[in-house]
This record gives structure tokens, C-alpha cells and sequence, in this order.
């Protein structure tokens, strides 16, 4: 999934060799999670008391609880309405989760809980009951010690953003308390996140090897005909039988113009002849991101226009993993796909030179960006992990053992994009050279998006399905084999008869 293009930004990386890593554990260890905890609490400015919310239990709505990434990463707990308190006081910490209480008439209801001594038993930290945090942060902070929030204070106060729970705990906090200090410790946490453990790793390696998986069946499956949502079903069907938790975000299947609309998810229209389809998705296994897109001609074969796009992107990507090796940075990786598309696309005529800028101030003002973003306006990756977009260390420093992050480069010729850019005479000027481009290319969109980790022996390339052109055809014009039986279903008939929410979005 792209991320806003944070300037240039992207990440990005790849290879060294084919040597895979080695089975690991795929789980991680009280002893892991307690030296988070240890690691947390020296990189505190000073003594204090740590507080990380875990996430409520959905209210009313039965819908799937989810932890908090935060929590989880210094708990491991994925109970709702769980609190971690840290205390960190004259060279000494303490750490005690507050739980719910063990209740087996309401387990009727909600399943079994920890309860104290469980929480207790599973993590090796002392754990009491959920209605005895406020009065121990009063205890606490009555001694003048200051509050560490792990994330969710709002940066900002504005009326309309909802306040967060940890603001609103603040709140009732700094009325009890007067002098309270409170600061927030995400960015230590994201530091701490940016370097994926070994066990985190192989999670990582499991969540993308069940992606690759659902990648092959959906373009083993594709065809002409076909909702978006039946490639969706298939991929989120493979996922879970995988023992993938769920999507780590919302399954992105695109075709025809709505494969150019980055984070498109309606997933519901009918697949013609001549699309080209971009399925952005990832597995979530045992809370760790996958995120591998591919795309696909929906008939199996890429007309002239989408080869020579798919395979400038490709390039791009190529030219992206040839730089990220250990110690790279990120901004190396994003500069060496930019030039490949710059160049790319003014060899396709859809921009005026590698280095043409354009109009891009909305209100008419004077500033300039350049052309070639007019398509590829998102980073090049990110890291990932406990969340599909998630701290890596290359944000804040360089490549180095412990990354994972994707690279995804992509060119999106979207059928109105010369109606949407700011209209001034420079911008006329250039449309009129690059409109017979742009209908030819129209909702020709393609992005290819990988999964990277870095250790010691360096940066190897891990979501391994079919990218290079042959490679893709040949699945494509593969037996199907996919089993699935609605397309020809009645009940899809009657869909596709009542066109019900149909999307089209991509702008005609
Ligand atoms: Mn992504």
C-alpha cells in the first residue's frame, strides 16, 4: 500500500542473494518482550512512570478486536481493556499490567480472560485488576515523578479531532495532579520498532509468504468477467486458511480506472477485457504486516502501452534494490527509482523532459514540482511490521540489520488528470504536448510493490511471486485452478443485474 508521499520519500532495498534465512522460531518470548520493557525504560530522559493503553473492547458493534500495536509490542497481551504501567525510579523498574478480572458468568459472553494471575503467568510481569490503575497513577504520581504516555497524546488540540483515551486519562490526571509533567514516548518506541528482532523477522516471513501465496492464486484465477470482489475473496480466503489473522489493510483489487486510484478498496466491479488490474494486499500473521502488490492484464496478456509501462516501473524497482544494501539510505533508494520514471516517462512522451516541471500550486501560486510526479505522486515504501506502514530505522538513519520495508514504485495514468492540474498558461502548455500520451496510456496503471529484510548478510528480496513480464504471463495463461465457482454463480448474476454499488472511480 503506498504511503503520501512524504517528499521523495521511500525506502527501499533489496537483495543480496539468494541465501533465504534460515527457519526461525516464529514467536516471540516473555524474555523479548521484557527486554523491550528494560530497553524502553533506559532510553527514558529520566525516572518516571510509563503508561501504554491497550485497545477497548468494541462497543456494542461485535466487530474483531484488534491490540494496539504499542501495547502489544511492549506486552504481548492482546486482551481488551489492558493497561502496562512502568515505574522506573532510583536505577530500578517495575512493571504491572492492569487486566480485567476473571468473570465466568460474563465469559459466557466474551470468552475466557487472563484475569491477573494469567496475565501474570503469561508475560513474568505482576499484573493486578483494571479498576486499580487510576488510584496506582495517583499513588505514583502524587511523588512527583513524571508520566511517559507510549503514543496516542494528540499533537494538536483542535475541537475537531476526538480527543484520544491516554488524553482523556491526562485530563483527569492533571486535575488530581497539578504539577503533573506528561511527554510521550513514541518516538523511543518507534526507534525501538524501527529494529525488528529476529523473531519479528520471521513473522514478518511468514506474513509474506502467505501473501505471495494469495498473489498466485489471484493471478492464477483472473479473467475477464470476474468481480474485483471474487479476487479479493480468493485472496483473504487464502490468507486466513494460511493462518493469517487478516488483512493487515483493506484489500486493495483495482481494474480498469480504478486502478488508478491509490488506496481505492470498494473492490466491486466487473473486470473487462483490457484492464489491467493492481491487487495491493497483505497478510496479517500474528500482528505482523505483509504488503506485496502486483498488476496484472485481466485477459493474461499486456497490451503494448502496459508492457512498456509495467516494465519502466519494474525498472524503477530494479534500479531502487540495486541501491538498498546495508548502510544505504532511504532518500538513495527513492532518488534512483524517481530518475528511471522521470526518464521513463518522457521517453513515453507523457511528461516533456526527465527534468520538466509543472504548475502544482493548487491556488495558482508560483510552485513548481516535477512532471514525472503528475504520475508516481507517493513515496517509494516504508518500513513495515507491527503495522502495514511502520517505523523502520532507515526513517531516521540508514539500512542495517533488523529493516523490513517495501519498495513499490508505480506510474498511474489517471483519464481526467489533465482536468484536475492547476490551470495556468505554463500547464496549457504542457498539456498540449502530452494530451496524445495520456489518452493513449489512459487507465494504464501499474505498481509493484516488494518486501525487503536486512541482517548481517545484508538485504534479501522476500516476497517472491512472479514480477518480470514472461513471469507473469505465464501464470496468467496458466490452467485455472482457482475453484472458484461465482463468477457463474446466480447470485452474482443478480449482482452484476443491479449493478448494486458499483464503483467506477477512477474519473472518466
Ligand atoms: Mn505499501
Amino acid at each position: 500500500m503506498p504511503r503520501r508521499s512524504l517528499s521523495l520519500a521511500a525506502a527501499a532495498l533489496l537483495f543480496l542473494s539468494a541465501f533465504r534465512a534460515g527457519p526461525l522460531a516464529a514467536q516471540i518470548t516473555a524474555d523479548e518482550y521484557a527486554s523491550r520493557r528494560a530497553a524502553l525504560a533506559a532510553a527514558l530522559p529520566s525516572d518516571g512512570v510509563v503508561l501504554a493503553l491497550g485497545g477497548e473492547e468494541p462497543p456494542e458493534d461485535f466487530l474483531s478486536f484488534w491490540q494496539r500495536p504499542n501495547f502489544l509490542y511492549l506486552t504481548g497481551l492482546r486482551e481488551p481493556s489492558a493497561a502496562m504501567v512502568l515505574v522506573r525510579r532510583g536505577g530500578r523498574t517495575a512493571t504491572t499490567l492492569y487486566v480485567q478480572p476473571r468473570d465466568p458468568a460474563r465469559e459466557v459472553w466474551t470468552g475466557s480472560r487472563l484475569g491477573p494471575d494469567g496475565a501474570a503467568a503469561l508475560t513474568g510481569a505482576g499484573a493486578r485488576l483494571r479498576g486499580e490503575l487510576e488510584p496506582a497513577l495517583d499513588s505514583l504520581l502524587g511523588g512527583g515523578l513524571p508520566l511517559y504516555v507510549a503514543g496516542g497524546l494528540s499533537a494538536v488540540a483542535r475541537e475537531d479531532v476526538p480527543p484520544t483515551v491516554e488524553d482523556l486519562l491526562v485530563a483527569r490526571l492533571k486535575k488530581r495532579h497539578r504539577a503533573l509533567r506528561v511527554a510521550s514516548v513514541a518516538g523511543q518506541l518507534a526507534a525501538m520498532r524501527g529494529r525488528k528482532s529476529e523473531a519479528e523477522l520471521a513473522l514478518i516471513g511468514k506474513a509474506v509468504a502467505i501473501t505471495v501465496d494469495a498473489q498466485r492464486a489471484a493471478m492464477a484465477a483472473v479473467r475477464p468477467g470476474m468481480n474485483e470482489f471474487e479476487l479479493q475473496a480468493l485472496i483473504e480466503y487464502t490468507f486466513r486458511r494460511n493462518g493469517a489473522d487478516r488483512p493487515s489493510f483493506a484489500t486493495i483489487v483495482g481494474s480498469g480506472p480504478n486502478a488508478t486510484t491509490l488506496h481505492y478498496n470498494a473492490d466491486d466491479r466487473f473486470m473487462e477485457d483490457g484492464d489491467m488490474v493492481v491487487m495491493d494486499v497483505g497478510a496479517s500473521y500474528r500482528g505482523y504486516a505483509a504488503d506485496v502488490t502486483r498488476s496484472v492484464p485481466v485477459n493474461g496478456r499486456f497490451t503494448p502501452e502496459q508492457r512498456a509501462v509495467y516494465q519502466l516501473v519494474r525498472d524503477a524497482q530494479a534500479s531502487a534494490e540495486r541501491q538498498a544494501t546495508l548502510g544505504a539510505t532511504k532518500q538513495l533508494l527513492a532518488d534512483s527509482a524517481a530518475a528511471v520514471i522521470a526518464a521513463g516517462l518522457a521517453k513515453l512522451g507523457l511528461i516533456e523532459a526527465a527534468d520538466a516541471t509543472y504548475d502544482c500550486a493548487e491556488g495558482g501560486g508560483a510552485e513548481r514540482c516535477p512532471q514525472y510526479r503528475m504520475f508516481y505522486m507517493h513515496g517509494l515504501g516504508h518500513g513495515i511490521g507491527l503495522e502495514v506502514h511502520d517505523p523502520d530505522q532507515y526513517d531516521r538513519s540508514r539500512i542495517a540489520p533488523g529493516s523490513a520495508f517495501t519498495i513499490e514504485p508505480g506510474v498511474y495514468v489517471r483519464a481526467n488528470l489533465l482536468q484536475i492540474l492547476p490551470d495556468t498558461p505554463r500547464n496549457r502548455a504542457m498539456i498540449a504536448r502530452i494530451r496524445p500520451a495520456v489518452e493513449r496510456y489512459r487507465n494504464v496503471a501499474v505498481r509493484i510493490e516488494d518486501d525487503y529484510v536486512a541482517t548481517e548478510r545484508g538485504v534479501e528480496w522476500i516476497s517472491r511471486a512472479p514480477r518480470e513480464l514472461a513471469e507473469v504471463e505465464a501464470l496468467l495463461a496458466s490452467p485455472r485452478t482457482d475453484g472458484i465457482a461465482a463468477r457463474d454463480s446466480a447470485k452474482v448474476q443478480w449482482y452484476r443485474a443491479t449493478e448494486a454499488g458499483r464503483s467506477d472511480r477512477g474519473g472518466h
